[in-house]
């Protein structure tokens, strides 16, 4: 099996960085790619080498898969570990990598395209036992060609439902549809959706589960056919489909419910005959779990699993991609504590609008298990070009109340000036009775919001206190604790501000 010594990444930002942590302690040598727009990133001052790939403006130049590839040649990398990005999930580019002589750290090009479209995968899931949410794929299981063919499923299905597109994810070309009057008009939107945004208009139907969390078990396998789970993480608190806190374990998951959904996420695997890092999601309601979908990737949120788990996820995919076995068995495994992922955007979280300049001030908390996988540096610019993520924000604890404290602990101490930023929203969460009681699925930031993303208020009775409304002002981004209090008292701006 091949030893591994260098290798390529073909990502930017946080996840580029985080990899090339990894690819450090190990003693691999670590090669970036770079579109022009991000010449001067973090990635590329901290690879050992680094390769253009593309003009900027560039989100699409990380996807050019012949120049990735061509830059591992020149490299002299083994591998090429696809980040999360768009590469990561592309059979073609996998196969492309094998063909070129390079490992591609991922699983087979097979897993991705079995788990690639939606409709295969459930059919593939059910045959193998595992739970997929009530529905119907359509004649063959190739969706239905007309609102006509798919009335009359729905209907056995029962309303509310789920119109859903085959090639889809993260939301595009999906209805919710209540009454069977409005049906037409959801099919035919769901179709021009998927249309344009999959260059495929199949749709299929599902049962709507109503007010569901997002539960994901994240899964390794590896080369020699043992597959484990890595326990589950709750996602529920999304925004326009986008993730912006996530948690493991998740709250409303007991040990029993957790056993039966780690076991089906490894039939599920096994099935497809995985290897690697991959999770699996579902929708929980209850005690009831349905698979939506599998994602063959490293995921954004990994670090809470790394957190409850102690492992290096990055580390055993590099691993498994050299034929190692798993250096543990599923009983040698148990969840230790709570840990939170905040994702700190680059946003106007009123407006909910990304928000691109340059970051002035970058200070970044620390402390006791607190980590901050960020992609930026004091002085970089965020542009408009790519994804308004800028680092994420993790912490543990011995509990999850205790890693809610230190969540809004460390978010106190994050200082981000220059630019817009999330950090107020996610504040207010943390101090949320709702979120503190674990009561939350996936509509919380909607039911939340005149709370949650609201512009920092000023006190009226402070309003004429130069001193005040400057500390207030920077309350925005920059910590209570940190900021003088005018008096040595308990002040009335800082009781205020400390609710
Ligand atoms: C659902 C659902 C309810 N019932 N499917 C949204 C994105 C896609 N990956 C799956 N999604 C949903 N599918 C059925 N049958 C509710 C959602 C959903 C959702 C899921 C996870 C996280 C956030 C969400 C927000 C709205 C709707």
């Amino acid at each position: 099996m091949p030893t591994i010594k260098k290798i390529l990444i073909a990502n930017r930002g946080e996840i580029a960085v985080r990899i090339i942590r990894a690819c450090r302690e190990l003693d691999i040598a670590a090669v970036a790619v770079f579109s022009e727009a991000d010449r001067t990133a973090l990635h590329v001052r901290m690879a050992d080498e680094a390769y253009p790939i593309g003009p900027a403006p560039a989100r699409e130049s990380y996807l050019a898969a012949d120049k990735v590839i061509a830059a591992a040649r020149k490299a002299g990398a083994d591998a090429i570990h696809p980040g999360y990005g768009f590469l990561s999930e592309r059979a073609d580019f996998a196969r492309a990598v094998a063909d070129a002589g390079l490992v591609f750290i991922g699983p087979p090009p097979s897993a991705i395209e079995a788990m690639g479209n939606k409709t295969r995968a459930r059919i593939h899931m059910q045959s193998a036992g595992v739970p997929v949410v009530p529905g119907n794929n359509g004649p063959e299981g190739r969706g239905f060609p007309s609102p006509q063919a798919a009335f009359e499923a729905a209907r056995q299905i029962g309303f509310p439902v789920m119109l859903k597109a085959a090639a889809g994810g993260g939301g595009k070309g999906m209805r919710l549809v209540a009454e069977e009057k409005k049906f037409d008009a959801a099919f035919q939107g769901a179709q021009r959706e998927a249309k344009s945004a999959f260059g495929d208009d199949t749709v299929y139907l599902e049962k709507a589960v109503i007010r569901p969390r997002h539960v994901e078990v994240q899964i390794f396998a590896d080369t020699q056919g043992h597959v484990v789970h890595l326990f589950e993480r709750d996602c529920s608190i999304q925004r326009r489909h986008q993730k912006v806190i996530e948690e493991a374990p998740c709250p409303a998951v007991s040990p029993a419910l957790r056993a039966r959904m780690g076991e089906v996420a490894c039939q599920a695997a096994r099935a497809v005959g995985y290897v690697g890092a991959g999770t699996c999601e579902f929708l929980v309601s209850g005690q009831d779990f349905y698979f939506l979908e599998m994602n063959t990737r490293l995921q954004v949120e990994h670090p809470v699993t790394e957190m409850i788990t102690g492992l290096d996820l990055v580390r055993l995919q590099i691993a498994v991609a050299e034929g190692k076995p798993l250096p543990f068995a599923q009983g040698d495994l148990t969840p230790q504590g709570a840990a939170i992922e905040c994702r700190v955007y680059a946003e106007d979280s009123v407006r909910f609008l990304p928000s691109p300049g340059k970051i002035t001030i970058l200070r970044t908390p620390g402390g006791p298990s607190v980590r901050d996988d960020s992609g930026v540096y004091p002085g970089a610019e965020i542009s408009v070009h790519y994804d308004p993520m800028i680092s994420k924000l993790i912490v543990w604890g011995e509990n999850r109340l205790a890693a809610i404290r230190r969540m809004a602990r460390a978010l106190d101490e994050y200082q981000i000036g220059g630019i817009k930023t999330n950090l107020a929203f996610h504040r207010r969460v943390m101090r949320n009775t709702a979120f503190r009681e674990g009561d939350y699925d996936t509509g919380f930031i909607e039911r939340h919001k005149a709370e949650l993303c609201t512009p920092t208020e000023i006190p009226s009775h402070l309003l004429d206190d130069a001193l005040a409304a400057a500390a207030i002002h920077a309350l925005a981004e920059a910590p209570p604790v940190l900021s003088n209090p005018p008096t040595n008292g308990p002040s009335a701006w800082r009781r205020e501000l400390r609710r």
